[in-house]
């Protein structure tokens, strides 16, 4: 693997698909886990490390290994704990990460190299740009409200801060501490966002979930937004 594949024009670092890691979570995802990984494999040429940080008791894993994703087995303690155990095991230069649950849009990958090739730091994924209409409502709402509570706090407009979908570099994942849970995705936008980095939302369809969500969407939601009042505080502390 090479760490920097290119040098481009003006002496940017141009990244392929052998420089990315695409990580996730995977509880009990066996309806979806078999049409990811081939979504990511078609998308990347099979080029990019896939990491499972698994805590199923259905097939899931086994799936998993089949595609030739590495599955690192953990006990289920929620979606951020999971995530950041992904984040931490992948071993290249830029870091992407997607729910296992076929919502999110694999052959946009190579448009979120594409904007960390152009030189952003972060690229998330904007699921309410274009309406979210498979979101439930209620997700849908709250999702909007996180993302006016966050924009105020932070000071910079945001549109989707709980999206699994994103791309980052290395340097910014491992340049921050991240302390939340269920909070984790909006912590993984908001705190580089607070520190400066270039950070770019990518609107993206999101489709339909397969398989049964374990997502309890009050205490879900609750816990969200107390991260996003948590984190951004805590930045501006700093
Ligand atoms: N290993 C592990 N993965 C988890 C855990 N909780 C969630 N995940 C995975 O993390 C990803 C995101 O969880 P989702 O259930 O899709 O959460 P969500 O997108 O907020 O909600 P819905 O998609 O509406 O159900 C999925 O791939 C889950 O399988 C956990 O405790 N352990
Ligand atoms: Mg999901």
């Amino acid at each position: 693997m090479q760490e920097i594949a290119d040098v481009d024009s003006e002496g940017g670092e141009k990244y392929t698909f052998e420089d990315v890691s695409v990580v996730m979570g995977t509880y009990n995802e066996e309806a979806a886990v078999g049409g990811v990984l081939a979504a990511i494999e078609n998308a990347t040429d099979g080029a990019a490390e896939v990491v499972c940080v698994d805590g199923s008791t259905d097939r899931t894993p086994e799936i998993a290994r089949e595609h030739g994703a590495r599955v690192i087995e953990q006990d289920p303690q929620g979606y951020g704990v999971a995530v950041e155990a992904a984040l931490a095991a992948a071993d290249r230069p830029v870091i992407m990460t997607t729910d296992c649950d076929g919502t999110y849009p694999m052959d946009r990958l190579p448009d979120f190299l594409a904007a960390i090739n152009a030189g952003d730091d972060v690229v998330s994924g904007d699921r309410l740009y274009y309406g979210a209409e498979t979101m439930p409502g209620f997700n849908r709402l709250g999702n909007r409200a996180f993302a006016l509570l966050a924009s105020a706090l932070v000071g910079e407009r945001v549109h989707d801060t709980t999206t699994g979908m994103r791309a980052y570099r290395r340097e910014v994942i491992d340049a921050i501490e991240w302390t939340e849970n269920t909070g984790l995705s909006a912590e993984l936008l908001l705190r580089p966002l607070a520190r400066g980095y270039a950070v770019r939302e990518l609107p993206i369809e999101y489709g339909e979930r397969r398989g049964e969500t374990t997502l309890d969407p009050l205490a879900g939601g609750a816990a969200i937004a107390r991260s996003i009042v948590d984190v951004c505080l805590d930045e501006r502390r700093r």
